[in-house]
């Protein structure tokens, strides 16, 4: 059996969880999986010793291999567990394979933003509304699991004091909000990452509205990837919560599907929904949209382009311009190839902190819905990009292939970018060693 270590209010653990909860329901997960909560001792006591690595989402396969994280979780079970696929075939469709990985990229380093945002901000000091008592209870639960409720609860405020200074995060902002500003997260930017997640909250609505997942009647690499910022932080948490669940019913409805949880109404692949037939007998046919497949013929439906035109628009500049960044500051006597980078998402990586704030070498500036900002570089989306960069070269591999590809790209200005993607991350290479990231030679 597979072991899980994860909290329920991790962004990243929100993603694995669902999707190995929908392999075992597909019976594609040979013995299944235990989902355990990481407790500081967990942490301390066999995550950090046997994977070098304190963060959640981890998985330990049966053979006692250590895996992290959320994206390399997921390529070893579909490599392991063939079955009820997740991933789309590169020759076969490699349109819907390009855009799972682009969906997935978008949500865990983009959206991570404004979904990181929303539980600090409403958690603040004075703030209304605020789901501070929330986040201590959920937060308590993983740093006190067994202690009495209160006590819980108390030592997810004292944490949230000790850790993050939650009292001063505005004028010494530390731990989570910090991370905030490394991300190029203040006062003039919050609110256009605010408008870039309701715009594509928007946007899934829409889609959500005529299919059930990203790429039709059946869950993919896309669906888990958008799960992680929609459950954790976007369906969770009660400030954010309130407003998805009054704004966007629909996409509400999708997180409850693909979540796998508390699902009856919001259908999931599987389901069977029943009728009657004329002589009161039940009769049963798949719950969800598009006959419970993908779409055929590589189809991407149309209301997912403004989706990944928001990747287009948004993250796309910011990744090109992070590349240059790395690549001058690995190729610069500050580096020698081969040494370590920084690993994290959430803020500047302990002891990298001079290089990825202020207006360090792994710094950059950058826009979000026209104001202007600056954010560490996170070398972990090039490593992203490189995974990526395999399935494009797949899918390119034949002439149909890249057609498709090209034509599909077509539809945003800066889209055929991406074809030349191998040149953008050709003087940044990293290779990943568990959650480890180290510059590579060449
Ligand atoms: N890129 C990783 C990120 C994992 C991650 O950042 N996990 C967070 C919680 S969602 C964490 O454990 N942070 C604490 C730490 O890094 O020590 C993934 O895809 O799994």
């Amino acid at each position: 059996m597979y072991r899980l270590f994860s909290w329920e209010h991790s962004y990243f653990s929100g993603k694995v969880r669902a999707y190995l909860r929908h392999k075992d329901r597909a019976s594609a997960l040979g013995e299944g999986f235990e989902d355990i909560l990481a407790t500081p001792e967990l942490i301390q006591g066999l995550l950090t010793p046997r994977s070098g690595s304190g963060a959640v989402p981890q998985l330990l396969a049966p053979d006692g291999t250590w895996i992290q994280d959320s994206s390399e979780i997921i390529d070893y079970c579909e490599a392991a567990h063939p079955d009820c696929a997740v991933l789309p075939d590169s020759f076969q469709q490699p349109v819907q394979s390009l855009v799972s990985y682009l969906i997935e990229l978008l949500a865990d380093e983009w959206m991570v933003v404004p979904g990181f945002w929303e539980r600090w901000f409403f958690s603040e000091d004075g703030r209304s509304p605020s789901h501070r008592a929330f986040n201590e209870q959920q937060w308590g639960a993983a740093i006190a699991a067994g202690a009495p409720a209160a006590v819980r609860r108390q030592a997810g405020g004292a944490f949230f004091e000790a850790a993050f200074g939650i009292s001063e995060s505005r004028t010494n902002p530390r731990g989570v909000y910090a991370g905030l500003v490394h991300l190029g997260v203040d006062e003039r930017t919050e609110p256009a990452w605010q408008a870039s997640q309701h715009r594509l909250l928007g946007y899934l609505e829409t889609h959500f509205s005529a299919h059930d997942y990203v790429l039709g009647g059946r869950p993919s690499l896309g669906d888990y990837g958008l799960l992680a910022p929609l459950y954790a932080h976007l369906y969770r948490d009660a400030v954010a919560g309130f407003a998805l669940r009054t704004l966007f019913p629909i996409t509400t409805e999708w997180v409850e599907r693909t979540n796998g949880e508390g699902d009856l109404n919001a259908r999931r692949y599987g389901q069977k929904l029943y009728s009657l037939d004329d002589r009161g007998e039940l009769v049963s046919r798949e719950a969800v949209s598009d006959g419970a497949e993908w779409l055929s013929g590589d189809q991407i439906a149309e209301t997912l382009l403004p989706v990944i035109g928001v990747f287009f628009e948004e993250m796309w500049p910011v990744l090109r311009s992070a590349a240059e960044r790395l690549s001058a500051y690995v190729q610069s006597k500050a580096h020698s190839l081969g040494d370590e980078l920084p690993g994290k998402t959430f803020t500047a990586t302990p002891g990298f902190e001079a290089l990825q704030t202020g207006e360090g070498a792994l710094t950059h500036a950058f826009e979000i819905g026209g104001v202007s900002g600056r954010r560490m570089v996170v070398p972990y989306q090039i490593w992203m990009l490189q995974r990526l960069e395999g399935v494009l070269n797949q899918a390119r591999s034949t002439s149909q292939g890249e057609q498709a590809i090209s034509h599909f790209l077509s539809h945003w200005t800066n889209g055929s970018q991406l074809l030349d993607l191998s040149e953008m991350l050709k003087a940044c290479r990293v290779k990943k060693e568990g959650a480890r990231l180290y510059s590579m030679v060449r």
